[in-house]
């Protein structure tokens, strides 16, 4: 072999190793970003669980609309009632009833939920429950 090609092979060989160098630093870097993203998506997921329990309810005439009926387990429950109606109502629950608001405006209601259930919710305003502003919230 000559000086010249074994030359040539040495410098190949390390620019190959050079290369395999980099390819391992730029796998090293991504592992890094997946544990990195990895831990971020279980740090939300832990907020998520802990905010989950607000449930949207939306009331006019004659009716409940809430985000969701039911919960997967008794837990603390925010109702957060918006009057999308055009005369004042209110939202029960439970034993708690949120005041008497007027149209565009929002009252909550903390809940806590002890155990498994159905819980009736409906407006106490007379005459409401009976056209329609009622429903049955599920504690499963
Ligand atoms: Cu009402």
């Amino acid at each position: 072999m000559s000086d010249l090609r074994a030359g040539r092979i040495g410098l190949l060989s390390r620019t190959i190793a050079m290369r395999h160098r980099g390819i391992r630093a730029m796998l090293a870097l991504a592992a890094v970003t997946i544990t990195a993203l990895a831990l971020v998506q279980v740090a939300s997921a832990r907020v998520d669980r802990q905010t989950a329990t607000t449930v949207q309810v939306k009331g006019g005439e004659f009716f409940f609309r809430l985000s969701t009926k039911s919960i997967a387990k008794p837990t603390k429950v925010t109702f957060v009632f918006m009057n999308i109606g055009s005369v004042p109502h209110d939202f029960r629950i439970n034993g708690k009833t949120t005041p008497l608001i007027n149209p565009g405006k929002t009252a909550k209601l903390v809940i806590t939920f002890t155990k498994k259930g159905k819980f009736p919710y409906l407006c106490t305003v007379p005459g409401h429950a009976q056209a329609g502003m009622k429903g049955v919230f599920t504690v499963a």
